[in-house]
C-alpha cells in the first residue's frame, strides 16, 4: 500500500496535502520515487498564498537564489558548465524496434531506465523535496494539460511559480480521471556555490511509454523546468495521436486598422528575435515560447502553454526592448540567472545600458573586468545565454487574451530563421502546404558568434521545434499538413529574415524593421492588399511598404531599398533547396513525397524566372510583366 510510505516519510500536514487528490495512481508515483531518491523532507505545494512564500523563501535560504537590493529580485547561478541545454544528453527513450531519425536524439529505454535510476537512487539524500501541480494552456479548457513536477530544487519550483498556471485544484477536481504528465528532477549534489555538481551524471530522459521525464545533475532551466521543454516533447506525441499541435511558437495580437487585432504565431530557433518580436511594442503578447494548436469549429485556435517569460537577456536595453526593460526596472517578482550582481547587489548583462562594472559575482563565481576562462579567453559579464523569469502580467502589452480557454484564433503563422543572403525580409506562402514545407519544415539558422563552434554556419531546424521532437520528422510534417485539413478558413504562412546583409556585410534592416512587416503580415491576412507573386512567394508592393514605413516607424522607405531587400535571389534559393532536398533524402526516414514535390516546383519557377530575368530578379520586374508563377 503506497500510502503507508507516505504516511511514514510524510509530515502528517503534507500527507493531508496529497490525500486532498483522490488518485492512487499518483499516489503510487510519488511514493516510488519518494522511496527511490529518499529526500530527507518532502513539502507538497498546494497553490495557497501561504505554500508559495514557503517555497519562495527557502531558495533564498538554502542558498539557490540570492536577494538583490530591489524588491522582490532575486539571483541564481548555475554551473559554469551548466548553462544551456544539454543535446547530447537529453534523450527520447525508444522500445526495442523502434526508430526515429538521426537528427533525433534517442537511446533505447531498458537500458536508459536502468541507468537513469541508478544515477537517481538516493539522489535527495539530505534535500527537501517538493512536489508541485501546474495546468499547461488555460485551465478549464480544451486546451488543458495538466503536469506534476517533483524537484529538489527550490530555484526550479519557483521558477515554475512564474511561468505556469496553478494546478492544484484542477488535480483534486480531476481525481482519478487526471492524465497527467510526471517529471521527476534532481539538481543532484551541490557545491559551494549550490550549482549542480556531477555534471558528467546530467541526463534528461523522456519515457513517452509513461508521459513521464527525467532529469538530474543539472539546473539550467532548459533541462530542469519541468513544464517547459521537458513536458513540451510528451505533448507533442500527445498531439500527434490526438490531431493537436505543440509548437516551439510565440503568440501575438497584431493591431490592424479599425480596431481589429490578427493573432499571430511565430516560430524562431534560439537568437534570432523570437521574444523581441513578441515584444514590438505596437503590438500584444499572449506569448514568447511554445504554443498550442487546435482546429476548434474550423478555425485554427491557440493559447500560450506558460504565463511567464524565461528569456534572453543579452542585448536588452532601454532603447531597443523598453517594454522587458520595464518590466525588468518594476517591482515585479523577477529571478535573473547568470548574469553579474555587483557588490551593491545591482545587476549587469552583455549590452546592458551603462558602463560594465569593475567586478561583483556572474557565472564564473568571483568576477572582475579582464577575468580569462583557463583557455586565455575573456569571461564576458553575463553568459550569453543568461535568463530573466518573470510573470507576463507584469508586462504592458499583455494581450487581454492569456488565459482565455477558448484561446485565440490564429491569422498567420510566421517562420524564420538567422539567414545573411537567401530569404526576403517577408514573403507570403502560396498556400498552407507551400508555406509548411518551402517554410518551416525548411527553416535553417546560421551559428552567431553566441553559440558554440563556427560562425555563420546554416543549421536546419524545421520549424525551430528539432530540438524537442518525439515523434518522426515524417510523422511531425505529415500533422503539419493534415492539420489544414477540414478548416474553413486557413491562416496565411509568411516566412520572415530580419539578417539579411549587403555584399560588405552590413545588415540590410534595423531592428525596428520588424515592426512594418508584421503590419504588412496583418493586412495580408485579411486580404487588405495585394501582392507580387516571386517564385518562392508573395512579396508586399512597394507602395504599401512605403507608406506603412513612414505611419509606423515614420522612416522614408527608398525604391533602392526596397530593390536591394525584396530581389529573389535565385541562386541562394536554388542552393538552399539542394540543402534541404539532401537533408531529406539522406537523414530523415522516409520523408512525405509532397515535400519533394512542392520543393522540385519552387526550384522549377526559380529556373524559369532565371531564364527570362537572370540570378538576381528585382520586384519590379515581375510585378511589370504580371508574371503569375
Ligand atoms: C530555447 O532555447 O528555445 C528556450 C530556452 O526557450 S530553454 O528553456 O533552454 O529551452
Ligand atoms: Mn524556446
Amino acid at each position: 500500500m503506497p500510502s503507508n510510505i507516505l504516511k511514514e516519510r510524510l509530515e502528517s500536514k503534507q500527507y493531508e496535502k496529497l490525500l486532498r487528490i483522490d488518485n492512487p495512481d499518483l499516489h503510487e508515483f510519488i511514493a516510488k520515487y519518494i522511496e527511490h531518491c529518499t529526500p530527507e523532507k518532502v513539502f507538497v505545494c498546494t497553490d495557497s498564498v501561504e505554500d508559495i512564500k514557503y517555497i519562495r523563501e527557502i531558495s533564498i535560504e538554502n542558498g539557490e537564489e540570492i536577494k538583490l537590493t530591489a524588491e522582490n529580485h532575486t539571483i541564481h547561478f548555475d554551473n559554469y558548465n551548466d548553462q544551456a541545454r544539454d543535446k547530447k544528453n537529453t534523450k527520447i527513450l525508444l522500445p526495442q524496434g523502434v526508430e526515429l531519425d538521426k537528427a533525433i536524439n534517442t537511446a533505447r529505454r531498458k537500458e536508459s531506465l536502468e541507468e537513469i535510476h541508478k544515477i537517481m537512487k538516493d539522489i535527495m539524500k539530505g534535500k527537501e523535496l517538493y512536489i508541485r501541480f501546474f495546468c499547461l494552456g488555460p485551465t478549464n479548457s480544451e486546451f488543458s494539460q495538466p503536469v506534476m513536477q517533483m524537484t529538489d530544487s527550490a530555484y526550479v519550483a519557483h521558477s515554475e511559480d512564474l511561468l505556469y498556471r496553478q494546478g492544484f485544484e484542477e488535480f483534486v477536481r480531476q481525481g482519478r480521471n487526471a492524465r497527467f504528465f510526471k517529471i521527476v528532477h534532481s539538481a543532484g549534489e551541490l557545491d559551494e556555490r549550490n550549482t549542480s555538481k556531477n555534471l558528467d551524471k546530467r541526463r534528461v530522459y523522456i519515457d513517452l511509454e509513461k508521459n513521464m521525464v527525467y532529469s538530474a545533475n543539472t539546473q539550467y532551466g532548459g533541462n530542469t523546468i519541468g513544464l517547459k521543454k521537458l513536458s513540451m516533447r510528451l505533448a507533442i506525441n500527445r498531439g500527434k495521436k490526438e490531431g493537436w499541435l505543440t509548437e516551439h511558437m510565440l503568440v501575438m495580437g497584431v493591431h490592424g486598422p479599425d480596431n481589429r487585432v490578427t493573432y499571430f504565431t511565430g516560430a524562431f530557433p534560439s537568437l534570432c528575435g523570437k521574444t523581441s518580436t513578441s515584444m514590438l511594442d505596437n503590438e500584444t503578447v499572449v506569448g514568447d515560447d511554445i504554443a498550442y494548436l487546435r482546429k476548434i469549429d474550423g478555425r485554427v485556435r491557440a493559447v500560450n502553454v506558460e504565463k511567464g517569460v524565461f528569456g534572453i537577456i543579452m542585448g536588452v536595453n532601454s532603447k531597443d526592448d523598453p517594454i522587458i526593460w520595464n518590466a525588468l526596472h518594476s517591482s515585479a517578482e523577477i529571478i535573473f540567472s547568470n548574469i553579474l550582481m555587483t557588490p551593491e547587489g545591482g545587476v549587469h548583462w552583455i549590452e546592458k545600458d551603462g558602463e560594465i562594472p569593475e567586478k561583483g559575482i556572474n557565472y564564473s563565481g568571483e568576477w572582475y573586468k579582464g577575468k580569462k576562462d583557463e583557455n586565455g579567453k575573456e569571461i564576458t559579464v553575463s553568459h550569453r545565454n543568461a535568463r530573466f523569469t518573470i510573470s507576463l502580467k507584469n508586462f504592458n502589452n499583455l494581450d487581454p487574451t492569456l488565459h482565455d480557454p477558448k484561446g485565440v484564433e490564429i491569422g498567420g503563422m510566421v517562420y524564420g530563421g538567422r539567414d545573411s543572403d537567401t530569404w526576403v525580409p517577408i514573403k507570403e506562402a502560396f498556400d498552407w502546404a507551400h508555406g509548411i514545407i518551402a517554410y518551416g519544415a525548411s527553416l535553417e539558422s546560421e551559428t552567431t558568434a553566441a553559440t558554440l563552434g563556427q560562425e555563420g554556419v546554416r543549421k536546419f531546424n524545421p520549424m525551430s521545434n528539432l530540438d524537442f521532437l518525439s515523434v518522426s520528422l515524417r510523422d511531425y510534417i505529415n500533422a503539419n499538413l493534415d492539420f489544414a485539413k477540414g478548416l474553413e478558413k486557413e491562416p496565411s504562412i509568411f516566412a520572415v529574415n530580419y539578417f539579411l546583409k549587403d555584399k560588405d556585410g552590413n545588415f540590410l534592416n534595423s531592428r525596428e524593421d520588424k515592426k512594418v512587416w508584421y503590419k504588412w503580415a496583418e493586412l495580408r491576412a485579411n486580404r487588405d492588399v495585394d501582392a507580387i507573386d516571386t517564385p518562392t512567394g508573395r512579396i508586399p508592393k512597394y507602395e504599401d511598404l512605403k507608406k506603412l514605413f513612414k505611419e509606423i516607424i515614420n522612416k522614408e522607405f527608398t525604391q533602392e531599398d526596397y530593390n536591394e531587400q525584396f530581389k529573389i535571389r535565385v541562386k541562394e534559393n536554388i542552393a538552399k533547396i539542394d540543402r534541404i532536398e539532401k537533408i531529406y533524402r539522406t537523414q530523415i526516414i522516409d520523408a512525405p513525397q509532397i515535400l519533394h514535390d512542392i520543393l522540385e516546383e519552387q526550384r522549377k519557377r526559380l529556373l524559369s524566372a532565371q531564364e527570362k530575368h537572370g540570378e538576381y530578379i528585382k520586384p519590379s520586374k515581375l510585378a511589370q510583366q504580371g508574371i503569375r508563377f
